[in-house]
């Protein structure tokens, strides 16, 4: 102790005097010369530098493009703080690697086939009333035609759905206010039936496009798939969609390209999809009722395909729930305005983005206004009668999100690389700022929600170029953040994002966010049910039975219980692990050699490994956190033995330990036990009850402390028979519980000297 304080002592002066380190009484100003910076470049570092325990005021859920993951990063600071495992196996959670994560995947299977990949576009937040409430996040993955649950109150991923009628999808997920629905289109046009083939000649006949309607069932966590419909569209390569909400409420909106319908062909000596997509002036926005969708359904007006709810055109029509309006060319999304009263279309090769009027669209179908009808009969309602105004932008505008400030919106423009602010009522252009390079989408501090919040806009490029250190050919994308607080929008900073391309990304408020910190002891995560490989300390076991070896074990710092697993070649191996910790953030993994198996398992999870043991040998295992002093140590052996191997040798291994040792050890249990007293006299001396984590923390230390009695009761008994290693080794582990408590002890009391605990008198 004394020489780390002399130690420490030096360093101070060292500093205080300019001696040996040259950096340590630079200023601001020197800083700033020698980093090249200007006041600009201090401002903007203020604006986003986030001190170290200091945390972000939103929390933004990107989607990990081709990674089929949700990357989760703060705003303003930028800093990642999660992937999570959503559409591919994510080894760090177990996901893909444990039973449990392993059924969830299982869900997103086609056609009775794996799928380990999905190019996820574009993330959800649930809604109540048309806000954000943190809750849950949906995504799609545009490959595979699925559609993911994650619970914001562990941030895992809870279910993966498959769409039973789609070949591919893009316009989801996105949700209805209530978050009833969680909708997906299909993008590319196929046969609706599963695995049935038509020429491309009958496209036109054939091929359909579409909109699945998920029922979301909010107090399960889950899709409620016999309860879920969809909608066959024509093969007009649906893109986006959003919902209607205040007074458009009940209703869709998807936006499409290539309603030519045009089906390429180079190697047949026509010209390529990109000039017969793009050969008319406009496409098709199309207009639903959804909520009159249900009714029909309900009313039993659906037909079934390969099992699923499917309301055809000719009913829609019929019933008056689907309507086309022309939008210009090849546009790329569709935004409903916080108000609900307008939906924001752009046009990828049109410099404008045109806003519709929710008022004209419902007033022309009341009259029954209609220019003509689409080949499949559907109502074609007239642009001039339905548009609020058009901005002329610039090149290439896509996506629009909105500001806190009423009637304010930012669209990407993709060829200007830039975003525009403009006023959607009086159809004025605010502003203009250049990005790095190629913006997609953008994104707004809930900027898609009924009360957007302003402050911060992303900018998800999709090039970065010169942005970074190189890496390579295929280089990171570029997040950029930029103020939007001010009339002029200022640029922030650079963000990469190395893994895979992300579409689109929602921010919510950080305070609406309530993950918790710990499960209910033997929780299933992957179901949110009890575990039923479940057991508490001390009802550790292993089953063997036909060839199945089952094994109920637990994890604490710092055992694996149990330490020997013995098994047969050949036998199906099940091992069932609890981690027993309440203390934050004590997760344990736990692996097999050479088995591929991996769990993550959290404070009061249960996970499972299965495999068959197909391998004579000795195979490890261990636990993969670094979770405790002796981390290390946390290990143990699976023995598979050849087929009736008979055991030869009687003992153990045996180390030499004397009386010598065993006094060594009772010294250093003393020598902790008085860390331990003044740590504990410490954190009494405070007004600790009033931190429900110390509080937490206390309790851990104190289990810690209440298991050495069984282990003092042990070395002491053996100590009398003179058997000094068993002696030694039980004294050792009473000094192994002190350890963990003094650590824990240590982490409370570092926390209530930072977080301003007060003396008790
Ligand atoms: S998309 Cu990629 S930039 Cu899938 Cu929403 Cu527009
Ligand atoms: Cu548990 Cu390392």
């Amino acid at each position: 102790m004394k020489s780390l304080a002399v130690k420490a002592t030096a360093v101070l002066l060292a500093a205080a005097f300019g001696v040996g380190t040259a950096y340590a009484a630079e200023s601001l100003q020197d800083v700033m010369k020698r980093r090249g910076l200007n006041q600009q470049d201090v401002l903007s570092a203020a604006k986003t530098y986030t001190p170290s325990g200091k945390r972000d005021e939103f929390m933004a859920f990107s989607s990990g493009g081709q990674s089929g993951q949700v990357i989760v990063y703060g705003i303003p600071s930028m800093r990642i703080i999660k992937y999570i495992g959503v559409f591919t196996p994510e080894p760090w959670q177990g996901y893909g690697y444990d039973e449990e994560s392993k059924a969830v995947l299982k869900g997103g299977w086609i056609d009775g086939k794996e799928i380990t990949w999905g190019d996820s576009h574009h993330p959800a937040i649930s809604e109540t009333n048309g806000q954000y409430d943190g809750q849950f996040l949906f995504i799609n993955d545009k490959a595979n035609p699925r559609i993911a649950v994650l619970d914001l109150r562990d941030f895992e991923t809870k279910q993966i759905v498959a769409n039973p009628i789609f070949k591919s999808d893009h316009g989801g997920a996105f949700v209805t206010p209530n978050t009833e629905y969680v909708i997906e289109t299909a993008q590319y046009a196929a046969p609706l039936e599963a695995k049935k083939f038509y020429p491309l000649e009958e496209f036109n006949e054939k091929y359909r496009g579409g909109i699945t309607f998920w029922k979301f069932d909010r107090t399960a966590g889950r899709i409620d798939v016999p309860k879920s419909f969809s909608l066959e569209l024509p093969p007009y390569s649906q893109d986006l969609s959003d919902a209607g909400k205040g007074p458009s409420d009940g209703w869709s909106f998807t936006n499409s390209f290539c309603s030519e319908r045009y089906v390429g062909g180079i190697e047949r000596g026509r010209p390529p999809f990109e000039a017969g997509c793009s050969a008319k002036d406009t496409d098709y926005l199309h207009v639903i009722n959804w909520k009159k969708a249900v009714e029909l359904v309900a009313q039993g007006k659906a037909k079934k395909i390969n099992g699923h709810d499917v309301l055809m055109m000719d009913t829609a029509v019929k019933e008056g729930i689907l309507f086309l309006i022309p939008e210009p060319k090849s546009p790329h999304g569709v935004d409903v305005t916080p108000d609900g009263k307008f939906i924001i279309v752009a046009g990828k090769l049109d410099t404008h983005v045109s806003v519709y009027s929710f008022d004209k669209i419902m007033a022309a179908i009341k009259a029954g206004k209609f220019e003509s009808k689409d080949p499949y009969g559907i109502p074609v309602i007239g642009m001039r009668d339905t548009l609020h105004t058009q901005v002329e932008l610039g090149l290439g505008p896509l996506h629009t999100q909105f500001d806190s400030k009423k009637c304010v919106a930012y669209t990407s423009l993709y060829v200007d690389s830039q975003v525009a602010k403009w006023n959607f009522c009086d159809g004025k252009v605010l502003d203009k700022i250049s990005v790095h390079y190629n913006i997609g989408h953008l994104m707004t501090m809930e900027g898609d929600a009924a009360d957007p919040k302003g402050r911060y806009l992303v900018a998800l490029n999709k090039l970065s170029i010169d942005r970074f250190n190189p890496v390579g050919p295929l280089h990171p994308q570029n997040h950029q953040l930029i103020d939007i607080s001010n009339d002029k929008m200022q640029l922030l900073y650079d963000m990469p994002l190395p893994l895979g391309e992300p579409h689109y990304a929602v921010a919510i408020e950080a305070s609406k966010l309530k993950p918790g910190v710990r499960y209910k002891v033997g929780t299933n995560s992957r179901t949110d049910k009890p575990h039923p490989g479940a057991v508490r300390a001390g009802e550790e076991k292993i089953e063997s039975k036909n060839g199945k070896v089952t094994v109920y074990g637990t994890l604490i710092r710092s055992h694996i219980t149990p330490e020997i697993i013995e098994v047969e070649v050949g036998d199906e191996v099940t091992i069932n692990l609890t981690n027993l910790e309440r203390a934050q953030d004590e997760t344990h993994g736990f692996t097999v050699s050479t088995y591929n198996v991996h769990a993550s398992i959290e404070p009061g999870k249960t996970s499972s490994v299965k495999f068959k043991a197909d391998k004579e040998g000795v195979y490890p295992y261990y636990c993969t956190e670094f979770c405790s002093a002796l981390h290390l140590e946390m290990q143990g052996y699976l023995l598979v033995k050849p087929k009736g191997w008979k055991a030869t040798t009687k003992e153990m291994a045996k180390a030499a330990y004397t009386e010598k040792d065993y006094q060594a050890t009772l010294k250093k249990i003393a020598d902790t036990q008085a860390v331990i007293d003044s740590v504990v006299g410490f954190i009494t001396s405070t007004n600790y009850k009033d931190f429900p984590d110390v509080v937490n923390m206390v309790e851990d230390a104190t289990d810690q402390l209440n298991k050495t009695a069984d282990a003092k009761a042990k070395h002491e008994a053996a100590a009398a028979k003179k058997d000094w290693e068993q002696a030694n080794l039980w004294a050792e582990q009473v000094f192994q519980y002190q350890v963990k408590a003094a650590d824990i002890g240590l982490r409370a009391k570092t926390y209530l000297e930072q977080n301003g605990a007060k003396k008790l008198k």
